[in-house]
């Protein structure tokens, strides 16, 4: 990750104006006095080249010729200089663009912060019970659903809705067993079979099973009450229990992030230039901020079962930049070790969305520097409308790929970040809503970072991990 050195104001070169005189155009004769002239009066005996013979008169009037022209000179390189300034944005007023070597200011491309959302029902799981709760599309209240046709398959579609990978328990509570603050009515699922699991769903007044749904979802994207630094920029043990270091031949490479005990979500472009025989190189380090070899020899790393990336992995677009990791053993779960959720089905976050980004990449964009410690830091998100505009991207950004970072640049991710992810707290969890992909250079104005964007690949993701 780049936190770029927080340069000094660059003031704008001024043209350098050099005035010089061409004299190989200009034949200088041969001169009687030549050899021993000094040099600027031999420079200036061509203008007498008939008779080479130069009075004290004629020099003195092309010295004061040429002391006109060179007063003109500094008076339109004066003016040129003070219009210049004039017309310049005031920059040094803004904090944002002291360190910017490059003026941003062209690239006002207002946020586009209004998302539509084309969801028609809504789920959520109680904390308090763990009952289902549905609303759906003109209805303003959060409903029960009542256990009736009920299966755990529906369970597994619901919780993948909102973003866990999987079912954990689902079991039917007696009416009598809730309290009395569902009054509104229920929904129950059709009796005729749906194609989508949107029209399902049925409004009712009474629940005649007097049952309603209880379910646990697959845990995922919390982090332990851990101490932490305060306004430093090394991550502590346990901040994000997700990150892994994935290491071939005893390097690190990219980053991953842990989304079952089994599988880590990286990016194609890690994995892609070694493929299959040498997945026996690839060891997936987890639990860890310290990622040097010295101290990762204390540590055992996972060996690695099987990669697989995405098979529309464009190597010169980045266009879908994915890829999965499946290990060899199971991870345990615990304070340091722990999966991110996935992002929910069509919730689009806006732009301007704050995220994080996490990583052993380089800490400076011009400098091939390994941090030993896991690097962390705030990035929002940034529209594709605006990152496609023709002050950043110009339109390389395709649907499978987001943006994050900052107009004035500063913060990103770079290379070593590859892989790893980008994280938004949404609804008390943390999703992968972004995997680092790409961008030009590293903390560049105008520049953000590029992510591949995880939303995108939910059925492919879930396609993967139950087939293999
Ligand atoms: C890379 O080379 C890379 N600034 C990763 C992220 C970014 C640039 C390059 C984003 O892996």
């Amino acid at each position: 990750m780049s936190l770029s050195r927080d340069a000094v104001a660059v003031i704008e070169n001024p043209v350098v104006v050099r005035q010089s005189f061409h004299t190989e155009h200009l034949q200088v004769d041969r001169v009687e006095t030549g050899q021993n002239n000094p040099t600027w009066l031999r420079e200036l005996q061509f203008l007498h080249p008939v008779s080479g013979k130069v009075s004290a008169h004629k020099l003195v009037r092309v010295f004061a010729a040429l002391c006109v022209l060179c007063l003109l000179g500094g008076v339109v390189i004066g003016v040129w200089f003070i219009v210049k300034i004039l017309l310049r944005p005031n920059s040094a007023q803004s904090p944002a663009s002291l360190g910017d070597a490059k003026d941003t200011s062209f690239c006002n491309v207002t946020e586009d912060i209004s998302v539509t959302d084309p969801r028609k029902v809504f789920y959520r799981i109680s904390v308090e019970n763990s009952l289902l709760e549905i609303q759906l599309e003109k209805l303003q209240t959060w409903l029960p659903v009542c256990y009736e046709r009920w299966n755990s398959s529906l369970g597994t579609l619901v919780c993948r809705q909102l973003g866990y990978l999987r079912l954990s328990k689902h079991k039917g509570v007696n009416l009598t067993d809730i309290g009395p603050n569902y009054t509104d009515g229920f929904v129950q699922i059709a009796s005729e079979h749906q194609s989508n699991l949107e029209s399902l769903w049925r409004f009712r007044g009474s629940c005649s099973t007097g049952k309603v749904i209880a379910l646990k979802c697959f845990e995922c994207g919390t982090r332990a009450k851990l101490p932490r630094i305060i306004g430093g920029v090394e991550a502590t043990l346990g901040r994000w229990p997700w990150q892994v270091s994935l290491y071939y031949s005893n390097r690190h490479i990219c980053g991953g992030s842990i989304i079952t005990n089994q599988w880590i979500v990286t990016a194609a472009h890690c994995v892609h230039n070694y493929r299959l025989p040498q997945v026996s190189s690839w060891v997936v380090y987890a639990g860890i901020v310290t990622s040097n070899s010295a101290k990762l020899a204390q540590y055992q790393g996972f060996a690695v079962e099987r990669i697989i990336y995405n098979k529309n992995y464009n190597h010169r677009t980045h266009d879908n930049d994915i890829a999965l990791v499946k290990l060899r053993t199971p991870l345990n779960f615990s304070d340091t070790i722990r999966p991110v959720c996935l992002p929910q089905y069509d919730h689009d976050l806006p732009g301007g969305t704050q995220c994080w980004i996490s990583g052993w990449g380089y800490t400076q964009p011009d400098d091939v520097h390994i941090p030993e410690v896991l690097k962390e830091a705030p990035v929002p998100l940034i529209s594709t409308k605006k990152c496609n505009s023709s002050c950043m991207y110009n339109g390389d950004i395709t649907p499978r790929m987001l943006c994050a970072g900052y107009t004035e640049g500063k913060v990103d991710a770079c290379q070593g970040d590859s892989g790893g992810p980008l994280v938004c707290q949404d609804e008390s969890v943390w999703r992968l809503v972004g995997v680092v992909s790409w961008g030009t250079g590293c903390a560049e104005p105008n520049h953000p970072g590029v992510y591949t964007k995880v939303a995108e690949f939910l059925g492919w993701i879930y396609e993967i991990i139950e087939s293999y």
